[in-house]
């Protein structure tokens, strides 16, 4: 059994390959087809492509703050591809690969972050939330939709996001016991990128790992090296499985690093060293899997600029489609907080209205 041999309590981490892609641990390598680990590589590499470009379009000032993905793909793209559409996705804020395996289009992500409501509607992505910014609040949700599921008999599973920082919160210790207690069917998936902003993990918790915590709720909790998709896609898999035999919720922590900077409006050379940079870099999650597909021959080398010319030509199409999207209506930001909208409301309303027309007025 997978989490008893990975007890947290062990400090192991679950490795199918190594930073080469070598298959080092064959045992518990997914039975997956060639096919699909395939799919993963060149969806991985869709996500970096809009991921990068994301990034680009914000320092061009043609999007407000974005909190980048690098170097965090597998974990995302192997939870992404275990999900079924009956299953819920209740996303922090860093899973993009999951967001669009969820069926969100890139363009969605433009508008969330281009500060457009629309951009959490995700029209076609069913049991999808939004994007949630105060950290480990999600999980609240998370632990609630669990145990929805339970109570209504549902064939579903929560897959709940959060990073390092998160297991600091109060919120996250109380949507795990919850749902511990309930046996609710959500798993929790910890991105550690080691740094909550500048915080690094070791400032963060005095436990051996992140994983262990799942000891004081009385659930399965495991370590995974969460630049390995191989390695993600197993811990997942058991995860699934024993939480839609009934057995409630299972915590992952998945260790990674977040190769850029928290958002674009961070500077990371202010808190950590090249040399830790560097060294992370080697892990990179998209090399490995393709230093795999290269040992396998399931990749043409050649292969790899002509798709990312393909995904970059998608990606622009879609940032257009974004930048010529209609505005939202002012009235939108202020009138569904209440029934009846307060006396201090409405001003903030009307100065609001008289800032724009000055602003439209000095163009
Ligand atoms: C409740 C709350 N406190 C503080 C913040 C400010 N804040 C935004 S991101 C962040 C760090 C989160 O770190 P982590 O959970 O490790 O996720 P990561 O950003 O590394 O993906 C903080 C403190 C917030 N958004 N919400
Ligand atoms: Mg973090």
């Amino acid at each position: 059994m997978l989490f008893e041999e990975y007890d947290p309590r062990d400090d192991k981490m679950l490795q199918v390959m190594d930073n080469d892609g070598r298959i080092i641990n064959p045992q518990w390598k997914p039975d997956i087809p060639d096919e699909l680990v395939l799919e993963a590589y060149k969806f991985m590499n869709f996500a970096r492509t809009v991921d990068l470009m994301a990034v680009s379009y914000q320092r061009q000032g043609r999007m407000y703050t974005y909190p980048p993905n690098l170097g965090q793909e597998a974990i995302s793209t192997a939870i992404g591809k275990l999900m079924r559409p009956q299953d819920w996705l209740v996303p922090a804020f860093r899973e993009m690969s999951a967001w669009l395996l969820k069926g969100a289009r890139p363009r969605d992500i433009f508008l969330y972050f281009g500060g457009h409501e629309d951009g959490s509607k995700f029209s076609g992505a069913p049991n999808f939330l939004p994007s949630a910014v105060p950290i480990a609040s999600q999980l609240q949700h998370a632990a609630g939709i669990g145990y929805a599921i339970k109570y209504k008999k549902q064939d579903s599973v929560v897959f709940a996001f959060s990073g390092d920082g998160s297991t600091s919160e109060g919120d996250f210790h109380e949507a795990l016991n919850f749902a511990a207690v309930w046996k609710a069917p959500v798993i929790f998936t910890i991105q550690n990128n080691q740094y909550a902003i500048s915080v690094p993990v070791k400032n963060q918790t005095a436990s051996l790992n992140l994983a262990i915590k799942s000891l004081a709720y009385g659930i399965p909790g495991i370590k995974v090296d969460g630049n390995d998709f191989f390695a993600v896609y197993r811990a997942s898999s058991e995860a699934v499985q024993h939480t839609r035999a009934g057995n409630g919720p299972v915590l992952i922590e998945a260790v990674t690093f977040r190769q850029g900077a928290h958002t674009t409006s961070d500077d990371p050379s202010l808190y950590r060293s090249q040399e830790e940079e560097k060294a992370w870099s080697e892990k990179d999650p998209i090399k490995r899997l393709r230093g795999y597909l290269d040992s396998m021959g399931l990749w043409n080398p050649g292969d790899d600029e002509p798709m990312l010319e393909e995904y970059k030509n998608e990606v622009e199409k879609e940032f257009a489609v974004y930048e010529n999207y209609p505005d939202y209506k002012v009235e939108d930001v202020f009138q569904y907080h209440y029934k009846e909208m307060p006396e201090d409301l409405k001003h903030q309303q009307i100065n609001y209205e008289k800032f724009l027309n000055w602003k439209e007025a000095q163009k």
